[in-house]
């Protein structure tokens, strides 16, 4: 039986691509995404949700189903089109009015300045890779915190360095659509943290309120059985995926341990890191001024030895089996045949979660405070008609074994304060468009019109069950 903490926030996330549609209006800069969708022709970015029209219905919604925070992204591009530059006062004013209505509906926002959707006019100078765009990054932050003082307390620098830039660069799925480049997807994620580090030091040294942190998608790495081998490649993948950036994270460095094994992997893939003494400085002063980490959690995967060409085929389109993730001397994803997955190969393994938290308490002392910034079932939900509600008890499922971790691990004294489920309403996914439903609420894409879930009403429960405690 769940018994979180009266004090532990309940809430939703979503992201602007993501949600918001209206893509090309009211002087909204071009990002990434635009072109390479343009030239995929699979789906597109518009309407999406159509938040950008209908927030109001979604934050009342929200606040009527016991969500008491949302995460919600701000474009970028919105306010400055070209990254930089002059200030776009109509994305300014459309983000103050989401804000004023999170308020007026007390639902509390924590946003986040960087989700996956970086201007384009950056994105072609190289994106994270070009140096110069962590001074435009902090520009834009320094214009936020500035702006929306008074309106918010919380603040998420960036959205998931790690899947970001191994969608770029590795697996193939973002943009630029890379693959197989591991020294590009190590730099990238070196890059962010001083991005991430930078705003964090700015945010601290002018003395804005409330409290900022980073959002990492962490994934546990098991091995498919007790070889060396096969234990070595999890070991490896770990600290490629995980373990490189919580270094980062928390100590402010780069430790003896996890450097030997990048080094390793660059080694193989005949590369080296630019790291400067003044990067690493920047890194080891944010370390202790961060207020919290956020961690996105889906899945765990299970691992052996590969050391072969790689081979990556992503499953965009929820074909059940259709994945192959092979990535010459790191790792290849196999199938545990204990373990269930989703329709797009994701194993369902509540239990990692809790061993992530635990891992970090673990080899983080420091650490202040965590929270589960996304988790949640991308699932194909059934519409029946108008009045039947849509039953989404897998999803149910899904998130109550995770609160279940969490609640654990809280027991086992980690301090997890809040969770967001991943997402609010169904929505755009990055690189399988929108049969990967993943909300409370369903949306019909051709009329948007909102249809509560059957999880919407179990959510309103726990929400309830934790404000009695
Ligand atoms: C996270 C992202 C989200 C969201 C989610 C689900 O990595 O932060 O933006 O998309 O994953 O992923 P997907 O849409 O690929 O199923």
């Amino acid at each position: 039986m769940l018994q979180l903490p009266k004090s532990f926030v309940l809430g939703a996330a979503t992201a602007a691509y993501q949600v918001e549609g209206s893509s090309k209006v009211d002087g909204k800069g071009r990002v990434l995404w635009d072109e390479f969708l343009e030239q995929q022709g699979r789906f597109s970015p518009d309407p999406a949700s159509d938040f950008y029209n209908r927030y109001e219905e979604d934050i009342k919604l929200a606040s009527e189903h016991g969500i008491k925070a949302m995460r919600i992204s701000i474009a970028w591009s919105r306010i400055f089109p070209e990254g930089f530059g002059e200030v776009n006062e109509a994305g300014v004013c459309y983000y103050k009015n989401v804000f004023a209505t999170c308020r007026k509906y007390n639902v509390e926002p924590y946003v986040t300045l960087h989700h996956f959707d970086t201007p384009e006019t950056l994105f072609k100078k190289g994106d994270w890779l070009c140096k110069e765009n962590i001074d435009h990054f902090l520009n834009y932050a320094e214009f936020c915190f500035e702006t929306f003082k008074d309106e918010i307390t919380y603040w998420m620098t960036i959205n998931e360095p790690i899947a970001y830039t191994m969608g770029q660069y590795v697996t193939g799925a973002f943009p630029p659509g890379e693959k197989y480049q591991v020294v590009k997807c190590l730099q990238a994620q070196h890059n962010l943290i001083v991005a991430h580090s930078r705003v964090v030091k700015l945010f601290k040294d002018k003395g804005y309120k409330g409290e900022i942190g980073i959002i990492h998608a962490l994934t546990q790495f098991y091995p498919i059985d007790n070889d060396p081998k096969n234990v070595r490649a999890a070991y490896v993948h770990d600290i490629f995926a995980n373990g490189f950036m919580l270094d980062g994270t928390f100590l402010g460095q780069y430790s003896e341990e996890k450097l030997n094994v990048v080094n390793e992997i660059l080694n193989n893939y005949n590369g080296t890191l630019d790291i400067t003494d003044s990067e690493r400085a920047v890194i080891q002063e944010a370390a202790p001024l961060q207020d919290f980490l956020g961690i996105n959690y889906y899945q765990s995967n299970w691992v052996k030895h590969h050391d072969e060409e790689s081979y990556i085929h992503h499953n965009g389109t929820g074909e059940k089996g259709t994945s192959i993730f092979r990535l010459k001397g790191i790792s290849e994803i196999v199938k545990n045949e204990q373990i269930p997955t989703t329709d797009w190969d994701w194993y369902i393994y509540p239990e990692g979660l809790y061993d992530m938290i635990m891992r970090i308490k673990k080899d983080y002392p420091a650490y202040k405070k965590l929270m589960i910034t996304e988790n949640g079932l991308g699932y194909k939900d059934t519409f029946i008609d108008e009045d039947t509600i849509i039953d989404d008890q897998a999803r149910i499922d899904y998130i109550e074994a995770h609160l279940e971790s969490i609640n654990k691990a809280i027991n086992d004294g980690a301090n997890v304060t809040g969770y967001f489920v991943w997402s609010l309403q169904d929505m755009f996914s990055w690189s399988n468009g929108y049969n990967k439903r993943y909300g409370l609420f369903y949306i019909d894409f051709e009329t948007q019109k909102r249809y509560i879930k059957k999880s919407a009403l179990w959510y309103k429960e726990i929400s309830e069950r934790i404000d009695n405690q």
